[in-house]
C-alpha cells in the first residue's frame, strides 16, 4: 500500500522523513511521533494506513479510511522560543498546501488556522502539539490528508464537506503525498525557527481568501465577529469588529464568513 521507494525517490529533505516509521495500524501517529522522537530522533516521521483514534483540533477526531489517506506526523526539536510556536501550525498548513498543488490540486486554499480547502471542502487539516522535553522543548506536527477516498470513503456526516485529491482529480499515491508534504515542510521549518517569520506569514495570507470578508470565530472564550484583516506576527487573526475596534484571535474556527466582506 505504502510504496517506500517511491517515497524515498520522492523526498527531497535533509532531516524531515529521514527516517519514517510505517504503521499498518495505531492509535494516532501523533502519539507514535512523540515516542520515535525519544528513540530515533529530530525529523522522524511516522506514517499510519489506520488511526484508531485519529484527532482533530480540540478534542475532535480525525476520520482515515483504512489506506486511503495520509496519516503523517513529524517530530522536530524546537530552534526557537517556544512562545514563537505559533506560526508551527501555519507553516505545516502551507506545506500541505504547496504539497497539494504540487500534485496538481491548484485550487486548494488556506482556511486560518490550518485546514486545506478545495472549493470549501476540507482536503488537509493539521494538529500540532508542543512539549516541553528532558532536552528540551519540541513539537509533534501531525498532518491528515484526504487522498485516495471516493465519496463513500467518508462517513456520511463528511461527505458534503471533505474532499480528496483523487476526488479533485489527481492520480498522487500515497508516498507522492508523504513526500510532498515532508519536502515542502522542510524549508518553511527552517524559516519558522530561524528565518524570515514575516516571509512565511505573508505567503500564508497570499493562499488564504479571507481578507476583507466577515468572519465569525468561536473561540474558546467565546464567539467573536469582524472583518478580517491580516495575522498578526505570532499568525493570530486581526479582526475589525463592528465598533471599528481590532482583536486579536489567537485560537479558534471560523464557522462562518462570507465572502465580500457584508455580514449576512
Ligand atoms: C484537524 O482538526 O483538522 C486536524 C487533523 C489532524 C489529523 C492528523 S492525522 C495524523 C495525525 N495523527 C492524529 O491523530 N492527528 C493528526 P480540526 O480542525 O479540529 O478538524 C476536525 C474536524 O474535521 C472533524 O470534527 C470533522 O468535522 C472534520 N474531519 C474529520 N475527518 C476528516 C477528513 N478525513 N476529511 C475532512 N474533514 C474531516
Amino acid at each position: 500500500m505504502f510504496d517506500a521507494a517511491r517515497f524515498r525517490e520522492r523526498l527531497a529533505t535533509h532531516r524531515l522523513g529521514q527516517h519514517l516509521v510505517v504503521r499498518a495500524t495505531t492509535e494516532s501517529t501523533n502519539d507514535d511521533a512523540w515516542i520515535a522522537l525519544g528513540t530515533m530522533g529530530d525529523g522522524v516521521a511516522v506514517i499510519a494506513f489506520e488511526q484508531t483514534r485519529g484527532r482533530g483540533r480540540a478534542g475532535r477526531g480525525w476520520h482515515l479510511a483504512p489506506g486511503q489517506g495520509l496519516a503523517l506526523s513529524v517530530a522536530v526539536r524546537l530552534g526557537c522560543d517556544v512562545r514563537q510556536a505559533g506560526v508551527i501550525p501555519l507553516a505545516a498548513g502551507l506545506a500541505t498546501l504547496r504539497a497539494a498543488h504540487a500534485l496538481g490540486v491548484q485550487a486548494a486554499r488556506l482556511k486560518w488556522p490550518n485546514d486545506v480547502l478545495v472549493h470549501g471542502r476540507k482536503l488537509a487539516g493539521v494538529l500540532c502539539e508542543v512539549r516541553h522535553t528532558p532536552r528540551g522543548d519540541a513539537a509533534v506536527i501531525g498532518i491528515g490528508m484526504n487522498v485516495l477516498q471516493t465519496r463513500e470513503d467518508f462517513p456520511p456526516e463528511l461527505r458534503d464537506t471533505a474532499t480528496s485529491l483523487a476526488l479533485e482529480g489527481s492520480d498522487a499515491q500515497l508516498a507522492d503525498a508523504a513526500a510532498g508534504v515532508l519536502s515542502a515542510l522542510e524549508p518553511l521549518w527552517v524559516e519558522s525557527q530561524e528565518g524570515d517569520r514575516a516571509a512565511l506569514l505573508a505567503a500564508w495570507s497570499a493562499q488564504a481568501p479571507h481578507w476583507g470578508t466577515w468572519l465569525r470565530v468561536r473561540t474558546p472564550a467565546g464567539e467573536v465577529e469582524g472583518i478580517a484583516q491580516r495575522l498578526d506576527a505570532d499568525g493570530a487573526l486581526v479582526l475589525r469588529l463592528a465598533s471599528g475596534a481590532e482583536t486579536t484571535v489567537l485560537a479558534g474556527d471560523v464557522v462562518a464568513g462570507t465572502p465580500g466582506g457584508e455580514q449576512p
